[in-house]
């Protein structure tokens, strides 16, 4: 692996970058007080092909390999975590499930929509009573001649109230992972409520929020890959999540980075900036390692994905230690920036707010760490 970047490459990344910085930065303390980032942003994101990435044209995406889009989600989440995750959701979780997956008429029928930004995607599989326990969700679907009927929770759901379509994992089977299957959901379909989550500590702009089905009523043709299959289809998407979150988080940590590097050369203290104190640039060194560390592993993911090599145990490693070092950059760079740090004139707290939940969503640091233990093993510890 080459770890120069092509000029193809950079000419994403720039792309990005230039896009955060005219039209997500300046508005993104404004969307986090009001709790909702401008939705007008998702069909931005849609017109640059940001939500196609990584889809194929011929299916209405925009291509590109799986680097181009790290370094695209890097640059969103460098700006703004809300932003970056509606692409993580809304591409990452739902049209690639739908390219990989879905039935030639579900792709023909989303795919395009969902690349372009005129429609949007949520993923529904955590459950008030099952969050890491995903194979023991609760929510069922019952056959009903050529249809199934829909009833039960979802909680935490990015994108849910804004959603056009909510790729749902019911049971239609007996207990654990084998009964669960997949299905496309349009979400004004009768029986289908939305109530947004709000109180949130970080990720405040993202719509996240509860869905409830009371019988539902889908046709068979909503089903996403055979029954009894959509557990390995949630697992198998989570993998390249968590890799599209990792990298989400490098951006995070890096805007801590710079932040923090530009406030320690503002910042005077004992007659001279703050740069100059040794301590200080202790704290700047320390996430820089981090933020070159965790890049590291995104790219080693990325890397296996476009060669076609497994890459699950590496994506876990890039979201187990991306996460953590998001959430160490942002505490430490509001050590930096001290009590400034702790008031929303500057960016860091926010920052923190953000990285939080990072280690909790896609998979808890705890089951990123059974994954890799059970990979190293080959014994399952849960
Ligand atoms: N890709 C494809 N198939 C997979 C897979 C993957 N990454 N991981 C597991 N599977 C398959 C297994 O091969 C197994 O198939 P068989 O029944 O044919 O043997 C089946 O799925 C069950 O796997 P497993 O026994 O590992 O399931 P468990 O219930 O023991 O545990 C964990 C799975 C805990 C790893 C899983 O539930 C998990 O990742 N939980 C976290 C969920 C999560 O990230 N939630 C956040 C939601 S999005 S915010």
């Amino acid at each position: 692996m080459d770890l120069i970047l092509s000029p193809e490459h950079e000419a994403s990344r720039s792309l990005a970058a230039e896009f955060v910085a005219r039209e997500v930065t300046p508005h993104a303390a404004e969307w986090d007080r009001r709790e909702a980032v401008d939705q007008s942003i998702i069909k931005r994101l849609g017109d640059l092909g940001f939500l196609g990435l990584t889809i194929p044209e011929e299916l209405g995406g925009s291509g590109g390999d799986h680097l181009t889009y790290c370094l695209v989600l890097e640059e969103l989440g460098r700006g703004d975590s809300s932003v970056r995750g509606i692409v993580s959701v809304s591409l990452g979780l739902v049209a690639k499930t739908i390219a990989a997956h879905g039935s030639d008429t579900q792709r023909a029928s989303w795919l395009p929509r969902l690349c372009d930004g005129t429609a949007l995607g949520c993923f529904a599989l955590t459950e008030p009573g099952t969050g890491s326990d995903a194979a023991n969700l609760e929510t069922r679907a019952v056959r009903d001649g050529d249809h199934w009927l829909l009833t039960g929770t979802k909680l935490f759901i990015t994108n849910g109230t804004w959603a056009d379509v909510a790729l749902v994992f019911a049971r239609t089977g007996g207990p654990g992972p084998r009964g669960v299957t997949a299905f496309l959901v349009e979400t004004d379909t009768p029986g289908l409520t939305r109530r947004e989550v709000h109180g949130k500590l970080g990720l405040r702009g993202q719509a996240t929020a509860e869905l409830t089905f009371d019988g539902v009523r889908v046709g068979d043709t909503a089903r996403v890959g055979p029954e009894g299959h959509g557990f390995k289809i949630a697992m198998s998407t989570l993998d390249k999540g968590r890799m599209s979150l990792a990298a989400g988080c490098v951006g995070l940590a890096q805007a801590c980075l710079d932040a923090a590097v530009r406030y320690a050369g503002e910042r005077t203290q004992f007659g001279k900036p703050i740069a100059g104190h040794q301590l200080v640039q202790r704290h700047l060194a320390q996430i820089a390692v981090d933020v070159a560390a965790a890049r590291l592993l995104v790219w080693r993911v990325a890397d296996l994905v476009d060669r076609g090599q497994p890459f699950g145990t590496e994506a876990s490693m890039a979201k187990l230690f991306a996460s953590e070092a998001a959430v160490r950059a942002a505490d430490r760079a509001l050590q930096v920036f001290g009590g400034y740090g702790y008031i929303d004139e500057y960016p860091v707290g926010k920052y923190l707010r953000d990285a939080r939940v990072t280690t909790l969503y896609e998979g808890t640091s705890e089951i990123q760490q059974l994954l890799i233990g059970r990979a190293l093993t080959g014994v399952t510890a849960f």
